[in-house]
């Protein structure tokens, strides 16, 4: 990509400078700068100080379908990898060569699962940065012994991402499901969308029509609008389904990308011992559309036990008590 830039110059003579990336001409007091960039040198526009564009509707750098690998290495060497695009401390990801149109963070509801970890830390950025996002990465970790409550992860993830900056997109993600086509673009349109169509563990499909798990990707406005996700939802499974009735409610469809874009794939795992198959999931189930007006984002109760602010990401540990949390949904229930 070319740009050209202009200043007044303190320089009186007529003089060509010319390096790898730039021209520079100086012209009586004219300073004129053609400056090249590419994407695999990021951090050139960077030093010159354009202003720069929008990015296009369409990044350039889109090569369609690409493969999941095993990363073999550990957090350390990952940072290195990435150092070149100079993410800010907690990984906030942006595009150097375009000004980028929305702010995504990613949520994922995690506990210990290192190994996924370090594989999805490894598969995003080259993707995103080739869709041209600008993206945080945020690890939601539940601290034990409460059972997993991956909802209440998605909440906690959305209010301790909007206290970092004003992100304008959130996809909630799997730790453990790998896009493999890069025309999936992870960012948000005004409906809230569901990502992941193409499934490797379902023979790259769904298991159900309405399916809406794995990954979703939502506007700060409709989360706003269905009052976050269930905060009771305590185990394994039902908490996808609640978050597909709540659209209803509020009178939202959900979209899809086409099945040969969502694609993901899905390394085949055992269950997690803190999270047991959730017993009262299709009670909850059952009146989930009357829950969504107290059971959500306003009546959600956790602790920060720590924030880090890693290099690539940002890992914030919640402590959960179920008993007081169950207690303000209910308080919230009786409000008049
Ligand atoms: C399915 C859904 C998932 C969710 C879940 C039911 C797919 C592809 N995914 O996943 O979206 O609805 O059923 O809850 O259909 N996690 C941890 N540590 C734990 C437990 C869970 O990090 O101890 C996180 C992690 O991000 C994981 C996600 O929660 O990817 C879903 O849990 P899972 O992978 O055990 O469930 P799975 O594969 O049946
Ligand atoms: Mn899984």
């Amino acid at each position: 990509m070319l740009q050209i830039s202009y200043r007044v110059s303190h320089f009186f003579g007529v003089v060509v400078i010319l390096s790898i990336s730039s021209v520079v001409i100086y012209w009586k007091s004219h300073q004129i700068r053609f400056t090249y960039s590419s994407i695999a040198n990021p951090t050139r526009q960077q030093k010159t100080g354009i202003p720069i564009k929008a990015c296009p509707k369409k990044s350039p750098y889109l090569v369609g379908p690409f493969v999941f690998h095993h990363f073999i290495g550990t957090l350390e060497d990952l940072n290195n990898k990435y150092e070149k695009y100079r993410p800010e401390l907690g990984g906030k990801f942006k595009p150097l060569e375009c000004q980028p149109r929305q702010k995504l963070a990613i949520i994922i509801p995690y506990r210990d699962r290192r190994r996924h970890l370090i594989d999805f830390l490894s598969h995003m950025p080259p993707m995103l940065l080739r869709q041209q996002v600008e993206f945080t990465i945020f690890v939601i970790e539940q601290d034990s012994p409460e059972i997993f409550n991956r909802a209440l992860m998605m909440n906690v993830g959305y209010l301790e991402a909007l206290k970092q900056d004003d992100y304008s997109c959130f996809i909630f993600h799997d730790v453990d499901m790998y896009p493999i086509n890069d025309y999936n673009i992870y960012q948000c349109s005004t409906s809230p969308t569901h990502m992941a169509v193409a499934v490797e563990k379902w023979k790259f499909g769904i298991p159900y029509r309405a399916y809406y798990g794995g990954v979703v990707a939502y506007p700060k406005t409709v989360i706003e609008k269905t009052n976050g996700f269930s905060n009771l939802y305590f185990g394994w499974g039902g908490e996808d389904d609640d978050l597909g009735s709540r659209l209803a409610v509020v009178g939202l469809k959900f979209v899809r990308p086409p099945a040969v874009y969502g694609r993901y794939a899905t390394p085949v795992h055992s269950k997690d011992k803190g999270n047991p198959e959730a017993p009262n999931r299709f009670r909850l189930l059952n009146d989930a559309k009357r829950r969504i007006w107290y059971d959500g984002l306003n009546s959600v109760v956790y602790n920060v036990s720590k924030i880090e602010k890693k290099k690539i990401y940002t890992h914030i540990h919640i402590a959960v008590d179920r008993q007081k949390l169950e207690e303000s949904v209910e308080l919230k229930k009786r409000e008049p």
